[in-house]
């Protein structure tokens, strides 16, 4: 059919006049949503607004698609099994530049638009840093203009809601789908077959060649959900392509023609099961069949899409990884490197050495975490119940790559023992790391020091063996859900000062250096971090019916709890604070608030007890008639996205307070940081380089190193000697012992203070004091408002390193040799008509 697009620029649903926007929602509410404003509910109008909005982006994402299949252009794949992506709205309305434009519009028709904003349901299909990192990536891919998909799954329950009652989480389901969708296509011609179970058989082929069939035991179909995601202010619009699992026919025949209704049914329902939930686990391997199903399946179906888009560009298959760089956003997409191998080996007839190159030039794989309990590792039966061919595959991939091993290490068994893709030790099981680093070119950490402790312990074996496949790539997130999206007032008092280049390269930002010694800036400054920290103020009253002091240091610790980033060490300085302000009511310290904000995964009873010492001690002090007005403490229920957007803004204080050599990278860090808050923190994950660019006289440090950590465990590390030696410390744990913050009942924290006394893991009675000190010192620092001040501008306009356009244009130089492909809009050079 003859092309021409020239037409729908001028069109009610896709201009950008103030009279058309208004004319393209008023007919979406009729036409879409069937409503007249008389009967319109929020939502109705919600929808009404984000497809006209989507309207408007289609042009992009249809030249895009046009731009990069007539380019054949390489294309970056970034695999993930969590995209955490917030909202979308607002973010599209800020890449297309027109989000003041349609404010304006909605608030002509007289709507209010913060809360039609706030109306949509944020798809929360991720735990943590992890899935936010691939959220940020993909903007930045689509902003760099460099051709992109986000591959992961749509589950119909993201991560968990989290409610507080009585002091304790509890978890209600995310039905973020309930309402509708508008940012999504389904895209069914696209379907995938994936197998799943069974059996392998050998056969001969016509050529005489032994091949193996896999026969397997249920099939189920991936749908692809695409979501463009735009860059910012370009024409770029990429896609996010999600997979949700159908059963290939709505019954099935033979079952029901036996008159077994419910059981033709059930195959639908288990079928269905695979995409239904994400695994609310984060840094904690799950080991259930399920999510091994999950992952297979996303993996699957992605490679298989990549087939087919190679088959329809005319490309043959010995040039995949030319056309395609795939990355593995952790372990949880690594089952790629044997499910590529089996298509070219099993479907695509190819010879395994040439296999075996292809999988290995497309690969390159990202490690997250460092705790040894993460790393992923499954059962051999319920690998070979689930993948009985992947498992053969990789039997052979191990044999082959331990005999390269034995030759560089003559006669070092047990090297082979630990670099083995087998774990033989005991129950025996697949390391998907180790799969991972196999089959991939390049290896990366997400943070210099992640990157140096990769080498040196989780990954020291392959290190030796591969020194070349391993790299740097510190995280980044982007500026512009986390500035300009989520901080306008900041955003725009930067933009009158240097204008808005600083968008899309926030290295810019040093230009506002010397603007640290202008007192009116200063002044401007300040006024900001208060009208953000009077918004935030207004909504933990409305969420928790605390009130807190505007005026006071806003404190945040915000990320997923768990013990290694040790909330419950800030909560040891909170208590002895407040033991410290009820014993000397003179001692000058500022005005504090302590905010908390994370979830717990459902099934980690220490986390979850966390939470409820936070609530309890916050109870306790909030209540104290001569502490309430110095310091206070809230838990912010329910950290997301969304919320994100409101907290960065108004933090005076970023607690980063891991344990040395446990973080990964952290990524909250950065974006506080860009906002103006200061950190106190170790020396751990991006700290370590935040500090380096904003200058260690503007970062609050404490604590042991990660070498003196290492040191001190291999000397013998006994907590107790600490809580003898330091009275002040002793004094905290006994009052959490003897039931002060548990209305007398001494059992609730017990096991939190025994394991504290007797194991304390994460060294939170080794950093204790170094800690304590370090409060003191930010509290003086707090005193002097001006030089507060100047730091805190001096951290945001100091963080330009840290904008994902940083990391992927890293990524891209480096890793995936991707160029950037800029879109010309189809119809860009005929008159409309
Ligand atoms: C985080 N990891 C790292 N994992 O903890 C953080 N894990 O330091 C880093 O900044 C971030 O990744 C981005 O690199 C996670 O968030 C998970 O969420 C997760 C989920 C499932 C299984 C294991």
């Amino acid at each position: 059919m003859e092309q021409n697009t020239a037409p729908y620029r001028e069109h009610n649903r896709t201009s950008l006049t103030k009279e058309k926007l208004k004319q393209g929602f008023l007919d979406n509410l009729y036409f879409i949503q069937g409503k007249f404003p008389t009967l319109a509910s929020r939502n109705d109008y919600y929808l009404a607004l984000a497809y006209t909005i989507r309207d408007r982006m289609l042009h992009r994402w249809i030249s895009t698609a046009t731009n990069y299949y007539e380019s054949g252009a390489r294309t970056v794949c970034y695999l993930s099994a969590e995209f955490l992506m917030g909202p979308h709205l607002g973010n599209n309305l800020v890449n297309m530049g027109i989000f003041g434009m349609v404010k304006e519009v909605v608030e002509e028709l007289g709507l209010n638009f913060e809360e039609l904003l706030a109306q949509e349901e944020e798809p929360g299909l991720g735990n943590g840093g992890l899935g936010r990192l691939a959220a940020c990536f993909i903007d930045s891919l689509a902003t760099l203009e460099i051709p992109a998909l986000g591959y992961g799954i749509r589950y119909e329950f993201g991560i968990f809601e989290q409610t507080i009652v009585d002091g304790w989480q509890m978890e209600k389901t995310d039905k973020w789908l309930r309402n509708g969708n508008p940012w999504e296509v389904p895209r069914p011609e696209w379907a995938q077959e994936v197998r799943l179970g069974g059996h392998t058989e050998q056969y001969t082929d016509e050529n005489g060649r032994l091949r193996v069939r896999w026969v397997p035991a249920k099939i189920v179909l991936g749908i692809p959900y695409d979501t463009p995601i735009l860059g910012y202010r370009t024409n770029t619009a990429n896609t996010l392509r999600l997979w949700k699992s159908e059963a290939p026919e709505s019954f099935d025949f033979e079952v029901f023609n036996r008159g077994d209704y419910y059981g033709a049914v059930d195959q639908k329902v288990t079928s269905e099961n695979i995409s239904k939930v994400l695994y609310p686990n984060d840094e904690q391997l799950s080991g259930k069949q399920l999510r091994l199903e999950q992952q297979y399946f996303f993996v699957s179906c992605s490679l298989r899409d990549m087939l087919r888009v190679l088959a329809i560009q005319n490309i043959p298959l010995s040039r995949f990884h030319e056309k395609f760089a795939v990355q593995l956003n952790d372990t949880h997409p690594a089952i790629a490197v044997a499910e590529l191998m089996r298509l070219l080996l099993d479907e695509y007839l190819v010879d395994w050495d040439d296999a075996w190159e292809i999988t290995q030039r497309t690969f390159a794989y990202t490690n997250h975490t460092l705790l040894p309990e993460a790393l992923e590792q499954w059962p051999l039966p319920l690998f070979a119940s689930v993948l009985p061919r992947h498992l053969e595959i990789i039997f052979e991939i191990n044999s082959r790559f331990l005999d390269e091993v034995r030759i560089k290490f003559l006669g070092d068994e047990a090297r082979l023992a630990r670099l083995s893709l087998i774990n033989e030790g005991g129950e025996r099981y697949v390391r998907m790391a180790h799969l991972a680093c196999v089959g991939s070119h390049a290896i990366n950490g997400v943070a210099e020091l992640h990157s140096e402790l990769l080498k040196q312990d989780v990954l020291k074996d392959f290190y030796e063996l591969w020194p070349e496949k391993f790299r740097n790539k510190t995280n980044g997130v982007t500026p512009r859900r986390w500035m300009i999206l989520s901080n306008p007032s900041l955003a725009s008092l930067v933009s009158d000062r240097i204008g808005n280049g600083w968008v899309r390269d926030l290295e810019q930002l040093r230009q506002l250096e010397p603007m640290a010694d202008d007192a009116d800036f200063r002044k401007e400054w300040w006024d900001v971090k208060r009208a953000n920290k009077v918004a935030f103020a207004q909504y933990i009253f409305k969420r928790t019916g605390i009130l807190v002091d505007p005026e006071s240091m806003f404190d945040f610790q915000v990320k997923r709890i768990h013990e290694y980033k040790r909330q419950h060490l800030n909560v040891l300085h909170i208590i002895s604070l407040y033991r410290r302000l009820k014993e000397n009511p003179n001692l000058e310290v500022p005005p504090r608030t302590f905010l908390f904000g994370g979830k717990a995964a459902p099934g980690y009873h220490t986390a979850k007890r966390m939470i409820k010492l936070i609530t309890s001690v916050g109870e306790v002090i909030n209540r104290d008639p001569d502490i309430r007005d110095r310091i206070k403490v809230v838990f912010v229920p329910n950290f997301n996205v969304t919320t994100g957007q409101k907290i960065y803004p108004a933090a005076d204080l970023s607690e980063q307070i891991s344990t040395a050599g446990k973080e990964a990278s952290g990524t909250g860090n950065m974006k506080f940081s860009m906002n103006g808050a200061l950190t106190i923190g170790t020396l751990d994950g991006a700290n370590v380089e935040i500090r380096e660019e904003v200058g260690a006289e503007n970062f609050f440090l404490f604590g042991l190193t990660a070498d003196e950590v290492y040191a001190l465990r291999a000397s013998g590390y006994h907590p107790y000697d600490y809580y003898n030696t330091n009275p002040h410390l002793k004094d905290v744990i006994d009052l959490l012992r003897g039931g002060s913050f548990s209305r007398g009942d001494a059992d609730l924290f017990r096991g939190l203070t025994d394991g504290l006394l007797h194991h304390d893991p994460y060294l939170l009675f080794a950093d204790f004091q170094s800690y304590v000190d370090c409060q003191e010192e930010v509290s003086r620092a707090y005193l002097d408002r001006d030089h507060w001040t100047r730091m805190s501008i001096l951290n945001a306009v100091r963080s330009g390193k840290f904008s994902s356009d940083r990391s992927i244009r890293q990524y891209c130089e480096d890793i995936w040799k991707a160029e950037p492909v800029p879109i010309t809009l189809l119809g860009q050079n005929e008159e409309p008509t």
